[in-house]
């Protein structure tokens, strides 16, 4: 095991691929695994085997309860650096000493599929990462969404139930196309905002190295003269935001489940790591009145344009787990688990997060010693005087386990705030008790209009069609009332569009938001683009020659890209193996496809695939002897985005660039 993972630890590893042998529980070295002991070797097992009962009651004991939500994860080791001091915001001190490199561990999720569903549904993605710092964990337990569908967190449960499979049938099963789903964002609007993020192509992230990350509420950094400023946490991807399509997503889940997390896997294991720098919109405790929303409600973002993120450090994910149940499985997120230099807001959704992630630990890791797991466990010392409990870990020496004490001179002791110790902003409060909602976070739709107006032609399209599709999956009713009550509040043009597909009449009355300000940074056409572990399918028949295949595997791996030659068998063409078939691969899962052929026929696989890349508007290369299969294909060489290799790689190469050809 590398050190980075080493340093992680006081973590207890048991190495299998040592030479050892096999025992009980016990350390009773055992004779025989095959075979349970029984009265004669065709009678009955003896209740006597305790080697079999051992094994079996283990076994039978190896599944927890899977996570609430976010059941379906997938985590990396990685470290992270800040490029300058923040001293000017926060004590934090991993915030603060450029050059430092604080440990991390990063898990990505999908929420409401469980463990075992696809990576590709319509979903919000969790962006989790757990900071080992050397004053404590820090947990950023953000989503690739910036805002929430409800803005008091005890509403939390009502919205899950309602996005989870439905309770009488369990169907279906990581999606929102349903009933209860629709006919909760109906009745509570404040989820507007989110229901068009979550029906945008950010839902369907190509990539878990493609998506942004955000804290979503509004958090505080505080500095050591005890000055606060209001910040929200930003991730903010090195190879840009970039999604697939609907259509593309289905077929990918079909085709391979583990589509994201294998991606990762398989570069990290290449030694190419997960790049995010952090980001931070911060504004001044005495502004916080200054917005034309109340910056405590996390159905709000705050513009980039009005609000700039100011990049301030690097994440970078590089090793792989070395034991999913252990690591991934066992990781416990908070985010109350914070150091000094960083602290609350009043924020109602942040404030119930601040009780349910203990509480859900306790009952998914089985009781209150969970932070004793390796992968939870602080790096740097930790003492106190807990105790006892199920799954203890530690034998605690000593007699005394209170505070104060006098026989063992009062240690632990609680360490002084100007030398370490965690101190809570001493925010001013006042005010009646109330189960109420300020007046302030009324506003449900402008929003929502705000992440409209910000898209691309493309974009607002894709929305459009993604509510035809998951309103086409509800009862007359519920598509009624979503379209009434939820998207005539907020686009005219959105509703008109949606209720004609899905046979609804368009509500009488034009009851759209009229806010027209745009936010240019919230269209995904407006972030980074990058070569960069992009992929190319490259579909041939085996007599291309191998001259042709070498040379042009290697100027596409010179600009970055990963290519894997395709044929209908596995053949070997010179020294080239090569590397699927068509029984194994399909175009859906590369970002792009080259056609190489000789003059064989090329198998009837590649029309087919050649014809849904050009659906998905993948950029499309062909070699200098495959201008033929154009005859066959019912596009043309001269279309947008496809491009002889040999004669114009610039051309191909800048399509795959550009993500998708949606000019097409
Ligand atoms: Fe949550 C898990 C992110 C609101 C209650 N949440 C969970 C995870 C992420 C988020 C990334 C997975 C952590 C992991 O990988 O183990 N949750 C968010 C964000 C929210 C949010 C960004 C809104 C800003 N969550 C939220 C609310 C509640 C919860 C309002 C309850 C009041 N979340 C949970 C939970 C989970 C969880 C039930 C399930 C498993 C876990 O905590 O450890 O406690």
């Amino acid at each position: 095991m590398s050190r980075k993972k080493d340093e992680l630890n006081q973590r207890d590893t048991i190495d299998n691929t040592k030479e050892a042998s096999l025992t009980t529980n016990q350390g009773l070295p055992m004779s025989e695994d095959e075979f349970s002991l029984k009265a004669g070797e065709r009678g009955p097992t003896l209740m006597e085997d305790f080697h079999f009962r051992e094994k079996m009651t283990h076994f039978d004991h190896e599944r927890i309860p899977e996570r609430i939500v976010h059941a379906r994860g997938f985590a990396v080791h990685g470290e992270f650096e800040v490029y300058e001091s923040l001293e000017k915001y926060t004590r934090a001190k991993f915030l603060t000493e450029p050059g430092k490199k604080t440990p991390v561990f990063t898990r990505f999720s999908t929420v409401a599929g469980n463990r075992g569903s696809m990576d590709i549904p319509r979903d919000v993605r969790g962006f989790a990462t757990k900071f080992y710092t050397d004053e404590g964990n820090f947990d950023l337990v953000a989503n690739n969404m910036p805002v929430f569908f409800m803005q008091d967190a005890i509403k939390f449960p009502d919205f899950v139930h309602a996005v989870k499979p439905e309770p009488h049938n369990e169907i279906p099963q990581a999606a929102s196309a349903h009933n209860t789903f629709w006919d909760w964002v109906s009745e509570n609007t404040e989820s507007a905002h989110m229901v068009m993020w979550l029906m945008s192509d950010r839902a369907l992230p190509r990539s878990l190295t493609m998506m942004e990350g955000f804290g979503v509420h509004t958090f505080r950094l505080v500095n050591a003269e005890g000055r606060s400023h209001f910040v929200k946490f930003h991730w903010k991807p090195k190879f840009g935001t970039h999604q697939v399509l609907w259509d593309e997503a289905q077929m990918i889940n079909g085709k391979n489940i583990d589509f994201n997390r294998m991606e990762l896997w398989q570069n990290i294991e290449k030694g190419i790591p997960a790049e995010f720098e952090l980001g931070l919109q911060v504004i001044p405790e005495e502004d916080e009145f200054e917005m034309e929303f109340d910056i405590l409600d996390p159905t709000k973002l705050w513009p980039e344009e009005e609000v700039p993120v100011q990049i301030v450090g690097k994440l970078t994910l590089n090793q792989n787990v070395d034991n999913y149940f252990a690591e991934t499985e066992q990781v416990a997120f908070h985010p109350g688990h914070v150091v000094p230099g960083i602290d609350f807001t009043n924020d109602p959704l942040l404030q119930g997060r601040l009780f349910s992630y203990t509480d859900t630990q306790l009952i998914r890791l089985g009781g209150p010693n969970f932070h004793q797991i390796p992968i939870n466990r602080p790096v740097c010392p930790f003492a106190n005087n807990q105790r006892d409990g199920y799954n203890q870990m530690y034998i605690h020496k000593g007699k005394t386990s209170y505070h104060k004490n006098a026989i063992n001179n009062n240690q632990p002791e609680p360490l002084a705030a100007e030398k370490g110790g965690y101190e809570h902003y001493s925010e001013k409060v006042e005010g009646r008790k109330v189960r109420a909602r300020s007046e302030s976070f009324t506003d449900h739709f402008s929003q929502a209009k705000l992440f409209l107006n910000s898209m691309s032609e493309t974009e607002r399209q894709h929305i459009y069609d993604a509510l035809s599709f998951e309103l086409g999956k509800c009862d007359m009713e519920i598509r009624e009332n979503a379209i009434y009550k939820l998207l005539n509040k907020i686009d005219r043009d959105m509703t008109e569009y949606v209720a004609d597909r899905v046979g609804v009449e368009a509500p009488p009355e034009v009851e759209e938001s009229t806010y027209s300000k745009r936010s240019p940074a919230l269209s995904m056409e407006n972030t980074d683009f990058s070569l960069e572990t992009r992929t190319v399918g490259v579909m041939l028949t085996p007599d291309v020659a191998e001259q042709t295949l070498k040379e042009t595997k290697s100027k596409l791996e010179e600009q970055g890209l990963q290519v894997t030659f395709i044929s209908d068998k596995i053949y070997k063409i010179g020294d080239i193996t090569l590397d699927e078939t068509f029984d194994t691969v399909h175009c859906v899962l590369f970002d792009s496809i080259i056609i190489l052929k000789g003059e064989e026929k090329p198998p009837a696989p590649v029309i087919e695939n050649l014809e849904i890349a050009y659906k998905h508007k993948k950029a499309i290369g062909y070699g200098i002897d495959s201008g033929d299969i154009f005859d066959m294909l019912s596009f043309t060489k001269n279309d947008k985005g496809v491009a002889d290799i040999e004669q114009d790689l610039d051309d191909f190469l800048e399509a795959v660039k550009g993500h998708r050809v949606w000019n097409r």
